[in-house]
């Protein structure tokens, strides 16, 4: 786990570098930081750390496949897969110069983030591309506490794919008291035998459950065993950056406790022996304690497609410790972000329906105004549509009309409806949003999320407070499936 271990490095130079405002970061291949303090307007000595970043994006070859294959290809930040990780306390800011070396356009988005919409990071929608050589800063605040991640929104099946990800770490003022953090990308990658990416855009990834590949890592690296210590408690973050793959997760022999999703904390409860589900595009943060004797060894397995489950990795006790003797308490239950609650009653409803994909029924889809058979779609390539409407990629340049357009600060409960055959994540760029029922169930715990996933022929009510003005995208974060019609854009009137 060399990337963890950068992770730890990265923190450790931040306690040994000082805190506050005069705090300097050091990231693998990225610039250093600096921080600013400065005055409000009410001339109040207030401080502001700004924490500067540069990221460069352009081809690399590194190691993913194991010392036994050659290295692949990949596109990357900073020449890591996953890129540096971005570490900052809540209420800070990030000045992000991204530089693109790729001979291609491209932007960052900050996944879950809800920040300025010139912001965002889409290209066409929200801002130009980043033209090969072009530089763009992108500057927010990191209003909310949680795990976030950042990527490509240009071409991005096959730039997402190709290993441009990394993770965002907002630390809570009060986190939970852990013994060690860890953080995990998690990554699927079709390789060929010489350990090349196979070819993107195929019809068939296109029309059924996007690109599910043959080769898993956590932070880039096919996983090797996890090393622990009896007694310890550990913060797992992880993060699915995959462009198709759901994981389900469970940690045999373990409860672990799920603290946060999305970023968003949850009351702690244990996940005795289901899965944790992580969809693309979504977090989750557990607590987990090593309650295992020293020398025994858990596997860590991935059961989402039943008929396929694998080892992913597996938790090697080491012959020391247990570090204490008795269980510790349950994690506290984080500080809530501030996400507006929508008044259930008052808020307006709308539907949207996802259709499309194979053995889903769709007849045809409007597609820039014209009515088209399912063969004349699948002919340009286009599998999806929302409400009757199959997009073509808005991140070439062609975003159409929005999906609809909301009063700036009105509340609104989207039913989001997949009458399809296949699971879709479907995230909300600028908002998160409350999960208040599922297929008519309201939630006993409603949960706030920015990815939600949708089984076939299931939907799922969210509500949300349209507080951020400006244009964001709405789509399904199999990437495969936004490339082919399951994306749009929703209007927050200014
Ligand atoms: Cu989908």
């Amino acid at each position: 786990m060399a990337a963890n271990d950068k992770a730890r490095a990265n923190m450790n130079n931040d306690r040994s570098h000082g805190s506050g405002i005069d705090r300097r970061r050091f990231l693998a291949g990225a610039a250093a930081g600096v921080a600013v303090a400065a005055m409000d307007r009410s001339g109040r000595a207030a401080t502001e750390t700004v924490n500067t970043f540069d990221l460069e994006t352009a081809p690399a070859e590194v190691a993913i496949a194991g010392a036994d294959y050659p290295k692949t290809g990949v596109f990357a930040f900073n020449g890591q897969v996953p890129a540096p990780v971005l570490r900052v306390k809540q209420g800070e800011r990030l000045r992000v110069a991204v530089r693109n070396g790729l001979d291609q356009g491209t932007t960052v988005h900050w996944h879950g983030v809800r920040l300025a919409n010139p912001m965002d990071g889409v290209p066409h929608l929200t801002q130009p591309p980043i033209g090969p050589g072009e530089t763009f800063v992108y500057e927010f605040e990191a209003k909310d506490a949680g795990t976030f991640w950042y990527h490509p929104h240009a071409n991005s099946a096959v730039q997402v794919g190709r290993g441009l990800y990394g993770a965002l770490v907002v630390e809570e003022h009060a986190p939970v008291p852990v013994d060690r953090e860890v953080l995990w990308v998690l990554d699927d990658w079709r390789l060929r035998d010489d350990a090349r990416i196979a070819p993107f855009g195929n019809w068939h990834d296109l029309s059924h459950a996007g690109r599910i590949g043959n080769t898993v890592t956590i932070n880039g690296k096919v996983p090797d065993t996890f090393k622990v210590t009896g007694g310890e408690r550990i913060r797992l973050r992880l993060v699915n950056a995959a462009n198709a793959r759901v994981f389900g997760l469970q940690f045999r022999g373990h409860a672990p406790w799920l603290v946060a999703l999305d970023g968003h904390p949850v009351a702690p409860k244990p996940v005795n022996g289901g899965a944790v589900v992580i969809a693309p595009g979504a977090r989750v943060d557990l607590v987990i304690d090593m309650t295992a004797k020293p020398g025994e060894n858990f596997d860590v397995v991935d059961s989402y497609y039943r008929r396929f489950a694998y080892k992913l990795t597996e938790f090697v006790y080491g012959e020391d410790g247990p570090i204490r003797a008795q269980a510790l308490a349950p994690p506290h239950r984080l500080a809530a972000n501030p996400v507006a609650a929508p008044a259930l009653d008052r808020a307006k409803r709308f539907d949207m329906t996802f259709t499309g994909g194979a053995m889903g029924g769709m007849t045809g889809a409007t597609l820039r105004g014209r009515r088209l058979t399912m063969r004349l779609l699948a002919e340009k390539g286009m599998f999806w549509a929302i409400d009757g409407v199959a997009v073509p990629n808005m991140e070439e340049g062609d975003p159409g009309e929005p999906l609809l357009t909301l009063e700036r600060g009105s509340g609104a409960i989207l039913r989001w409806r997949n009458d399809t055959a296949f699971d879709h994540p479907i995230h909300l760029h600028g908002h998160s949003f409350h999960v208040v029922s599922r297929n008519g169930a309201p939630l006993a715990q409603p949960v706030i999320r920015d990815t939600v996933l949708i089984p076939p022929q299931q939907h799922v009510d969210v509500a949300f407070v349209a507080d951020n003005p400006g244009d964001w995208m709405l789509h399904c974060h199999i990437l495969e499936h936004q490339q082919s019609g399951m994306m749009g854009y929703i209007r927050v009137e200014a």
